[in-house]
């Protein structure tokens, strides 16, 4: 990225998207939920000139890992190394643009930055030690981590509840609010025995919690439910966990021995490490990192996740940053719902591994799927508000027709005709023939400019996709209506005026379509002898492309399920 091209924007941004375990490789629901529209995010900051850096990594410790370990037959730290390798493969084919890609168990800095934060934490006299109940598998003669035990909703009676919050009334649950809980791993009913952990009192953050939440980013139905927990009240929470797979408890203590942190005490440290790492690897000294997250630093941190993680980043890790004291909390944290999936013929359902109702991004890209065309449909139907449901027929059939029939057939049309008629330049105009309709045309590309620009700055990813979609719609009703392909016979200095703004509004388009299908506005930029990478956001309405080289892109969009020629 060159900064020099991009005018000065003072605007530091941290952006973060939820750390995936490192136990299984990624379906269209996580790819919908938290990366793409991070991405989006990320490509759209970087072309405004904003100093950017996203982060993200695989969540490796916890026994989730452990237990594929089990299955696999190998250790946990060869589990999370395989699937870290192969998620960041599936990121990048999905042009999922991180600064960083690591993983808690590969980062070298993240023990020592989890350990450090935990002292802090203690230091401050915030943990409480507590000998606690918890539940305990007998057959396998090991605690059980929350995740391991289902039971029955204590407050709504809701069946099958995961042991840490009700998914019916989202309560949170306890040990004495789950009823008749059962170990999910060797499917026997759950004992609960005494040990000792380190509990994180979160009710005394509450106020701190409630004050970041009404001023943060977050978008509203998010805010409403973090209002409901708030609302009936915070607990304590382990921070410790009984488990052989994590990062030792620092504490000069002997009960600590043998314990480790709690996954969900290291995972959104895992933001912080990786940071370190990152800039490590640009060869700055850790301090720079450190530095952005601490209080009085002016970077933006931004955490984008799905739903089932708000408990931990609004609430847990608000408190767990408060308690350190000197950390800065982030400016905003973006949630996406689930998506539910739908084949031809049957109803809608979860996206569920275990069902076999997972589309899995590997597969896609391996049997030669289009990432512009997945990005394209997961923005299109993302899952802002509520839950939405991904239909593999749609996402062929608004590719083809909303990209394909749309944007690509405009983009070559315009450009093979005015190659054809008027030479491998964008024409040069009589202003004087300049109309009404060509006018209004220029007037509606800088309203999409503003319209999107603005739904990006709100985080209104799919509202900011329509707003260009509209405009692409704009832009084949003005050659509709001009019909450049007559006019040309009668009046060729008037159709240069014609063929000008449309070439105009292609440039608009690529770059404004950057961050959503990168690939494809990279070729329509081609057009124009242009680098995406040197672009700068603003040129959509700004860059004077008249006279200009002008060539044939490659073609944009390949129809999907037609065979190729
Ligand atoms: N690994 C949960 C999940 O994959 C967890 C996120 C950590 S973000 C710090 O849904
Ligand atoms: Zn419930």
């Amino acid at each position: 990225m060159n900064a020099a091209h991009k005018g000065t924007n003072p605007r530091k941004v941290l952006v973060t998207a939820g750390l995936p375990y490192s136990n299984g490789r990624l379906h269209v629901g996580h790819l919908g939920g938290a990366y793409i529209p991070a991405d989006i995010y990320v490509r759209y900051l970087r072309l405004t000139g904003a100093d950017v850096r996203f982060i993200c990594g695989s969540d490796d410790h916890g026994v989730a890992i452990m237990i594929t370990a089990e299955q696999e037959g190998k250790t946990p730290a060869e589990v999370a190394q395989h699937y870290q390798k192969l998620q960041a493969q599936d990121f990048a084919g999905m042009g999922i643009s991180f600064d960083i890609y690591s993983g808690t168990s590969i980062n070298p800095y993240h023990a020592k930055v989890s350990q450090d934060f935990f002292k802090a934490i203690h230091e401050k006299g915030y943990f409480e030690k507590q000998s606690s109940r918890q539940f305990y598998d007998e057959a396998r003669a090991a605690f059980l981590p929350d995740r391991y035990v289902k039971g029955t909703c204590g407050y709504c009676g809701t069946h099958e509840q995961n042991s840490d919050q009700c998914e019916n009334c989202g309560k949170m649950l306890d040990i004495d609010s789950l009823k008749n809980p059962k170990s999910t791993v060797s499917g026997e009913p759950a004992t609960i025995r005494e040990t000792v952990h380190w509990f994180l009192d979160l009710s005394r953050f509450e106020k701190e919690v409630t004050e970041w939440l009404e001023g943060a980013d977050v978008r509203e139905q998010t805010k409403a439910y973090v209002r409901g927990l708030l609302g009936t009240g915070l607990v304590k929470r382990a921070m410790t966990r009984d488990i052989t797979w994590g990062i030792p408890v620092p504490l000069d203590d002997p009960d600590a021995k043998g314990k480790v942190l709690y996954v969900w005490f290291d995972a959104p440290i895992g933001y912080i490490s990786n940071t370190y790492e990152l800039e490590a690897n640009r060869g700055h000294d850790v301090s720079v990192a450190e530095k952005m997250w601490r209080l009085g630093d002016d970077t933006e941190i931004v955490h984008f996740i799905g739903e089932d993680n708000t408990v931990f980043h609004c609430v847990i890790w608000i408190a767990m940053l408060t308690a350190v004291g000197t950390m800065k909390l982030p400016k905003g944290v973006i949630v996406n719902h689930y998506f539910n999936i739908q084949f031809p013929g049957k109803e809608v359902e979860k996206i569920s591994k275990s069902r076999g109702t997972a589309i899995w991004v590997g597969d896609y890209l391996a049997a030669g799927g289009n990432p512009d065309a997945l990005r394209y449909y997961l923005t299109a139907i993302a899952s802002e508000k509520a839950r939405t449901v991904f239909k593999p027929e749609d996402l062929e059939q608004r590719f083809n027709s909303e990209l394909a029939d749309s944007v690509g057939n405009f983009v070559n049309r315009i450009t093979s005709f005015t190659i054809k008629h008027c030479g491998p330049n964008v024409p040069v105009f009589d202003k004087s023939l300049v109309g009404a309709v060509d006018k209004a045309f220029d007037g509606a590309m800088n309203a999409a400019f503003e319209a999107t620009t603005q739904e990006l700055e709100r985080h209104s990813f799919k509202g900011a996709l329509e707003a260009v979609m509209e405009f692409s719609r704009q832009c084949n009703r003005y050659v509709d209506e001009k019909a450049p392909w007559t006019m040309r016979k009668t009046d060729m200095e008037g159709t240069k005026v014609t063929l000008a703004y449309s070439l105009r509004a292609i440039h608009a388009l690529g770059i404004m379509m950057l961050p959503f299908i990168p690939t494809a506005a990279e070729k329509i930029l081609s057009a124009f002898g242009r680098d995406a990478a040197t672009v700068s956001w603003s040129d959509a309405v700004s860059f004077d492309l008249i006279g200009g080289p002008l060539s044939q892109p490659p073609i944009l969009f390949q129809k999907m399920g037609v065979a190729k020629a």
